[in-house]
């Protein structure tokens, strides 16, 4: 089997509210790739907010793809070796990171339809439903809104919802946070993300007046490139500590892993090299205790959380209308049962490329 043409577009998806409180749109770069006498495979990665989309699809035509057309799909793991050492003297994640792992994705959609097996069966599976956390409460929320999201969360089943801590007031943090926990009750435990806002002394200052919450965990409290700072928050605090939304690999898990920096470790299938890099950070989480919560996308996520007995939990941000994709799983109790078609089992639906590309 060779891949004979691979397709890629930039996908505009406008948010509705609460959403586009934060965030008008979304973009994706989406790639389908093209076999001779096999099936096509469709990868994806989500550009949040839109940012960068356009760098990220003018990377994947000018140096990916080509390093792919003519290739057997099933060698995934050597084509994710010649697509990761690519450019190695001029990249090191970032962009280019986001174009291979919508490449590994379509590559695992290929492998899992030739299979005839969906992804999560093929790695081994270890359940075929998964827990997910209800996501959102962003910054420009007023508290309403995050009391109103949650509780549609909460409706769907999910027991646990993550909110943005973003004022730069702790005590105004803390206000929102019991606003939703007074909202909800016993049902629902949640967890917080200052989204790399914080220094190392406020995130110990805010992580201390949320101390008597419950919190399942604090995300992301410093930038993400200080390793030394947040291993310091998670050494001071009392809340665990997660992190790694914005690491891109194996190495950058080890060390996060080494210097003690989080409980639960996040990867993110569209960023951090696709599904074949984020099974290894899972294994390399197991064999250190660590958790793996893998960061939105859950619906290609699913399949990793899946296959993974370590996997705590799929985060659910559901900002995907309703005629993008055709296959979204939906939430039932709290959970997603994995999709069983082949492959990751979700299409871009029939006119979603002229409805949504780009202008
Ligand atoms: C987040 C950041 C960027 C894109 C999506 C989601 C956020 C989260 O930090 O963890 O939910
Ligand atoms: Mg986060």
């Amino acid at each position: 089997m060779k891949v004979t043409r691979i397709e890629s577009a930039v996908l505009a998806v406008p948010m509705v509210k609460p959403v586009a409180l934060s965030f008008a749109e979304h973009r994706l770069v989406v790639a389908t790739l093209h076999t001779d006498d096999g099936p096509t495979g469709l990868g994806y990665s989500l550009c949040f907010g839109g940012g960068g989309a356009e760098a990220v699809q003018v990377y994947l035509e000018t140096r990916l793809k080509p390093l792919l057309l003519g290739e057997d799909p099933l060698f995934v793991e050597r084509l994710w070796e010649k697509m990761y050492r690519a450019d190695r003297g001029i990249k090191r994640q970032g962009v280019a990171a986001y174009a291979l792992s919508a490449l590994d994705i379509g590559l695992w959609d290929i492998v899992g339809k030739t299979a005839g097996l969906p992804l999560y069966k093929l790695w081994g599976a270890v359940t075929d439903r998964v827990d997910a956390y209800g996501s959102g409460g962003w910054g420009d929320y007023a508290i309403d809104d995050v009391v109103g999201e949650a509780q549609k969360y909460a409706a769907a089943g999910c027991r646990y919802y993550k909110m943005k801590i973003h004022d730069p007031d702790p005590r105004e943090n803390r206000r929102r946070v019991e606003a939703v926990l007074k909202a909800l009750g016993e049902r629902v435990r949640l967890m917080v993300d200052a989204n790399q806002k914080l220094d190392v002394l406020g995130a110990i200052r805010q992580a201390q007046a949320l101390e008597d919450l419950d919190l399942v965990w604090l995300e992301e409290p410093v930038l993400a490139d200080d390793v030394a700072g947040c291993a310091e928050v998670a050494r001071a605090i009392r809340i665990p500590v997660a992190t790694g939304e914005n690491a891109y690999s194996r190495y950058e898990f080890r060390e996060l892993i080494e210097r003690g920096a989080a409980r639960y470790l996040m990867p993110d299938v569209c960023r951090a090299n696709g599904f074949s890099e984020t099974l290894k950070i899972g294994r390399l989480a197991a064999a250190h205790q660590r958790l793996l919560s893998p960061h939105v996308v859950h619906e290609l996520s699913l399949h990793v959380a899946a296959a993974l007995p370590n996997a705590f939990l799929v985060e659910y941000m559901d900002w995907a209308p309703a005629d993008l994709f055709t296959g979204l799983p939906h939430c039932e109790g709290g959970a997603f049962r994995v999709p069983d078609r082949p492959g990751h089992g979700i299409a871009l639906a029939p006119d979603a490329l002229a409805r949504y590309r780009a202008r």
